[in-house]
């Protein structure tokens, strides 16, 4: 029997980084998965190769979780077997830009917020009240160092970061009378798509920031996730803040070289 066996986890975001990660520590865990992002091609080929390598089941679905209908419509259409989910993982989001906020642009500024904090909502709304209904589940929301320290240039990503952190104690209040569980991940530096998204593709920029550091992988904080989701019912993990250990805050690393 696997840690996760009979489990039903909806991972946002899981076309990539700390999702797609999520999803192979949960599939080797024996969970069911519910994968969604909007690239659906990368999580269809990931659940086959999942599926065949785990034997697990897997739902893949196109979303984005800017849009509250359809991330509404979406979830309720979900078939009958996927309806119980068990662990919702609130991880997708993005930064967009590094600019000081006198010289931020509004569409990375709407982005940001729509997706990490706004998405972020309108999945918990649609999921939390069948885990309520059912008397069980597990919800983990990605935050970040940024939600904790607000660094040049980091403004308004930091700021849903901030509100993310928010969300979760204020989830953790309202679902204090359940035996629902609410937990926060908070990673500093992990190596994913996240800087290439933050610099609209720039390669070159994107690298820099992981040049000379070793950074977290998706699978270091996919082992974060999978802890928090593992307790006995009684203990709830509120937050953990995982950091490579080259980094202490974070604009504090150390770069050999
Ligand atoms: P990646 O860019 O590698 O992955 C981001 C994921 O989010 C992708 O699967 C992307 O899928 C999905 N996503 C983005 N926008 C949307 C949307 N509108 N609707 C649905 N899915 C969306 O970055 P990470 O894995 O690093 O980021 C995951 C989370 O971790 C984010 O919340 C980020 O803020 C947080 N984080 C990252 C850190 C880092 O250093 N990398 C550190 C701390 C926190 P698709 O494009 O296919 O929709
Ligand atoms: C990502 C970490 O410090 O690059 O949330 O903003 S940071």
């Amino acid at each position: 029997m696997k840690l996760l066996s009979h489990k039903i986890a909806l991972i946002t975001g899981a076309s990539a980084g700390i999702g797609e990660a999520a999803a192979r520590c949960f599939a080797e865990n024996g969970a069911n998965l519910i994968l969604a992002a909007r690239r659906l091609e990368k999580i269809e080929n990931l659940a086959a190769e999942l599926i065949k390598q785990h034997k697990v089941d897997i739902f893949t679905f196109q979303l984005d979780v800017r849009n509250q209908p359809e991330v509404e419509k979406k979830i309720m259409a979900l078939p009958d077997k996927w309806q119980k989910i068990d662990i919702l993982i609130n991880n997708a989001g993005l930064s967009r830009g590094l600019d000081k906020l006198h010289e931020g642009k509004l569409s990375d500024w709407d982005e940001m917020i729509d997706t990490n904090v706004k998405g972020l909502l309108y999945v918990s709304r649609a999921v939390i009240p069948g885990m309520v209904a059912r008397g069980k589940g597990d919800i983990v929301n990605i935050g970040s160092i940024a939600g904790h320290e607000v660094y040049p240039a980091g403004n308004v990503y930091c700021a849903t970061k901030f509100a993310v952190d928010a969300l979760t104690k204020g989830m953790q209040i309202d679902l204090v009378d359940t035996p629902l569980r609410v937990s926060a991940v908070d990673p500093g530096m992990v190596e994913t798509e996240f800087s290439m998204v933050r610099f609209h593709g720039d390669k070159e920029r994107a690298g820099k920031v992981y040049q000379n550091v070793e950074p977290l992988t998706g699978a270091d904080v996919a082992e974060a996730i999978l802890f928090c989701v593992t307790r006995p019912p009684h203990v709830n993990i509120h937050q953990v803040r995982i950091m490579p250990t080259c980094q202490a805050a974070a604009m504090v690393l150390s770069r050999k070289g």
